[in-house]
């Protein structure tokens, strides 16, 4: 049985993924790096320093860690003037019903998100109190597809990770999840999100059936 829920925050909460393009879209400018959508999707759930390792891949740069440190700092600062102005509006159709209906059964919820600006994000949101527990970028010390973040999620909720579901929308969480030991229901498409047990377009009109006999 289904105990606790955790949810990753980009792609299932609210659409940040948009924001980060913006910005690494105008860091690879300026590095003249040709850097478009579709090499965008490689970053998803991935941390911050990984992702600027791919763009700078892509244009084959190599940079000292100090260098790059620079670089993702300036990415952030670009990042976090866009996340600024973000408010409720901006949550995913559906998913704010859909954790008032898991609170209401009894069953915790909890964020598990790569991001260093979860706490920033989930303020502007007006969800800072709603979570049982939050574990962000700050937290852990491997990324997904390492299943550190849901097990740490897991063990601050007290609930076994068999007990876990996890939502999520990228590849790298999916594995993740599986690998930490928990269902996991894929927030997007298909034939992408393959290793899920369930995968939705949304949550709009998605009841609690959707956790049952998972
Ligand atoms: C999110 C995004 C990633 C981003 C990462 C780190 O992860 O999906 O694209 O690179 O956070 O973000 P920051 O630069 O804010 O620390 P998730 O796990 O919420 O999907
Ligand atoms: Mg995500």
């Amino acid at each position: 049985m289904i105990k606790a829920c955790i949810f990753d925050l980009d792609g299932v909460i609210v659409d940040t993924a948009k924001y980060h393009y913006m910005a690494w879209k105008r860091l690879a400018d300026e590095l003249n790096i040709p850097f478009n959508e579709k090499d965008n999707e490689r970053l998803k759930g991935v941390s911050r320093m990984k992702s600027l390792e791919i763009i700078l891949d892509l244009g084959n740069v190599n940079l000292s860690q100090e260098e790059k440190e620079e670089l993702a700092q300036k990415k952030n600062n670009w990042y976090v003037e866009c996340i600024s102005n973000m408010d409720k509006s901006e949550l995913l159709p559906g998913v704010e019903e859909f954790i008032k209906n898991l609170k209401r059964k009894g069953i915790k919820v909890a964020i598990a998100s790569a991001s260093k600006n979860t706490k920033l994000i989930l303020k502007k949101l007006n969800l800072e109190d709603t979570f049982d527990a939050v574990i962000d970028g700050t937290m852990i010390d491997k990324a997904k597809p390492n299943p550190e973040i849901f097990l740490k999620a897991s063990d601050y909720l007290n609930v076994k990770p068999e007990e876990c579901l996890v939502l999520e929308d990228a590849v790298a969480g999916v594995q993740a999840a599986k690998k930490a030991g928990m269902k996991v229901i894929g927030v997007g498409e298909k034939k992408v999100l393959k290793g899920a047990d369930k995968v939705i377009k949304n949550f709009e009109n998605v009841d609690l059936t959707l956790i049952e006999g998972i």
